[in-house]
């Protein structure tokens, strides 16, 4: 692989927005010759610290997901981080006005970016665009906030991408309950019940959240790497325990570093860019004759530890190509 320019890496690392815009650009082009550059910069970057929090937020349609990142963002502006934001969206709305929701209007900060996508089929969820832009931004910025519409299937797909996952809920959102009771869904690392101006229904919504919780949890393992998800009534609306959210944040990325935690995520993250990968260049039979999932998985950690993850994607896909063609 020819390495990328120096320039454009430094641009990046820099959070250079017309920079990073290029390289989204890039990373979504189709031409070989393009897709060829793509992974150089993957491979490049994978180099340098992946130092970003990925936080998902997702939840149902309507829920205030768009105007809980409107003011998660502020404090993190203020502190002069810099702040990504990736909309993932049925509907592919491109505007960062819609991604803002109503108070969307007001300009972005020179700190933050924004980009949506639409919710393309990657093993029936998120888009492999966002995916693979994540996989970038984590070495651009210092959090990177994704926001996913959905219930049930996505939530899972959401664990697959971010390094702590914030399920949104509101009063009366008892089906979502249900999903985390039956064991559907995965427990979120927080839960936040938006809309508790309403005092009356956020403490009905924050009870069912907690009981659902409750009977979903098992007992603890006994080496103590588990987190106990908060469940936070916020508003979006007035601020409320806005702040209690944003501490909450922090407190699960310390989590994740002082335990194995982030490298285990990270790890099952880089595996799960791979297999979508693997999957739009060669489709189904080819992953087929990978093995199937669990076979790309053995052959993905029998490739040495030093490889970056587009070495170990460019293998794997060297010998399915020489097995499908033999
Ligand atoms: N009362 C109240 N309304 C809120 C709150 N947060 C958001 N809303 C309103 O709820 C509606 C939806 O908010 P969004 O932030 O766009 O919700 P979303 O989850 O991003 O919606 P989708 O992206 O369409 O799934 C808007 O009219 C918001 O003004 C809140 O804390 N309290
Ligand atoms: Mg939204």
């Amino acid at each position: 692989m020819t390495p990328s320019p120096p320039s454009t890496v430094a641009a990046l690392v820099d959070f250079n927005r017309q920079a990073i815009a290029r390289a989204l650009n890039l990373l979504e082009d189709r031409r070989p010759d393009r897709q060829a550059q793509a992974l150089t910069l993957l491979d490049t970057l994978s180099t340098l610290p992946a130092a970003a929090q990925v936080v998902g937020l997702t939840g149902p349609p309507g829920v205030g997901k768009s105007s809980l990142i409107s003011r998660l963002i502020e404090p993190q502006v203020q502190a002069g981080r810099r702040v990504a934001i990736i909309a993932v969206d049925p509907s592919s709305r491109v505007s960062g006005g819609a991604l803002l929701g109503d108070r969307g209007r007001m300009q972005l900060p020179a700190q933050v970016y924004a980009r949506s996508y639409a919710a393309r089929n990657r093993l029936g969820g998120l888009s492999r665009e966002a995916f693979s832009a994540v996989f970038l931004l984590r070495h651009c910025c210092d959090v990177i906030l994704v926001e996913t519409v959905g219930v049930g299937q996505s939530e899972t797909d959401i664990a697959a991408l971010a390094d702590t996952t914030v399920l949104v809920v509101q009063p009366f959102s008892g089906d979502l309950l249900q999903f985390i009771k039956a064991g559907v869904m995965e427990i979120p690392d927080i839960l936040a019940v938006n809309k508790a101006d309403n005092q009356t229904l956020a403490q009905k919504a924050l009870s069912d959240t907690q009981a659902a919780l409750a009977l979903a949890r098992r007992p603890a393992p006994p080496e103590s790497e588990t987190w106990d998800s908060p469940v936070l009534a916020v508003s979006a609306a007035t601020n409320l325990n806005m702040d209690t959210l944003n501490q909450a944040l922090r407190a699960h990325w310390q989590h994740l570093q002082a335990t194995a935690s982030l490298e285990k995520r990270r790890a099952t993250q880089n595996l799960e860019w791979g297999i979508g990968e693997i999957l739009h260049e060669v489709g189904q039979r080819g992953l087929a004759a990978l093995g199937g999932v669990e076979g790309v998985r053995a052959a993905w950690n029998q490739q040495p530890a030093h490889w970056s993850v587009v070495r170990k994607l460019s293998a794997l896909l060297e010998s399915v190509r020489y097995r499908t063609s033999s």
